[in-house]
């Protein structure tokens, strides 16, 4: 479908009220789908977690981000991690709790949540393109000390569709953040997932409420009839990236 000035769109059924997106200038954004989060030995296992809470996300995540690649979406994927020497990460976040395993000690996948070990790569299934974008962020939040504003601006987008973990985390965070700088945001309810599933409802809850006070919700099939109405070819053949 095309809106009135001719660009690619889609309505997707999302709380709390249907959202009209155009397609060009609307980015799939996937929060950390790590092995430290999603597989044992990770650095969401070390915090005392059931990482086998998050599997659940793994496939409407990757049925999204296959329809995205077919209309020609710009995808980011975001990891949380940090540099070998921990020079980006603040002692209060390496001391903090109890886990078995602290930031930057060696475990079953390198070393914990350090950039370039293998704990710390995107999951095999959701594997970015090499034409896909890749943020590396030392916070929770994906806007903080990183080049994300800039690299959303540099290619017009203005509306994200968020999904990945943890729900309360790391997407909530980024969402609040996005929020502030001015996008949409529609976060995909079923990409997207906790350690706790209690926390995730409350998640979604909190971010659709109050007539959507930090953005939207929709699931992975809503979003998928509303870009699949898309022909692959109507975007790509509009789009300048
Ligand atoms: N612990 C937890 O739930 N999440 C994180 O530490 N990071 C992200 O959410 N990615």
């Amino acid at each position: 479908m095309k809106n009135s000035s001719g660009a690619s769109q889609g309505t997707i059924t999302a709380e709390p009220e249907p959202i009209d997106l155009a397609w060009s200038t609307t980015a799939l954004l996937i929060i950390d789908m790590q092995r430290d989060f999603l597989e044992p030995g990770g650095f969401g296992e070390t915090l005392g977690n059931d990482v086998s809470q998050l599997a659940r996300a793994v496939q409407p995540i990757g049925a999204v981000l296959a329809a995205a690649r077919d209309i020609g979406m710009l995808v980011v994927h975001t990891r949380e991690g940090h540099l070998p020497d921990l020079s980006d990460a603040p002692p209060a976040k390496i001391e903090r709790g109890a886990p078995r395993s602290r930031i930057g000690d060696p475990g079953p996948m390198g070393r914990i949540l350090i950039r370039g070990e293998p704990g710390h790569d995107i999951i095999s299934e959701l594997y970015p393109l090499d034409s896909e974008i890749v943020i590396d962020k030392p916070g929770k939040g994906a806007f903080y000390a990183t080049e994300m504003n800039d690299v959303l601006t540099k290619y017009g987008i203005e509306n994200l569709l968020v999904c990945g973990v943890t729900t309360e985390v790391c997407v909530n965070t980024t969402v609040r953040e996005a929020n502030d700088r001015g996008y949409r945001c529609v976060v995909i309810s079923d990409g997207c997932a906790s350690y706790f599933p209690e926390f995730h409802e409350m998640g979604l809850k909190m971010i659709k409420a109050q007539g959507g006070i930090f953005g939207w919700v929709a699931d992975s099939g809503a979003v998928l009839k509303a870009m699949q109405m898309e022909t692959s070819s109507n975007l790509k053949a509009g789009a300048s990236r």
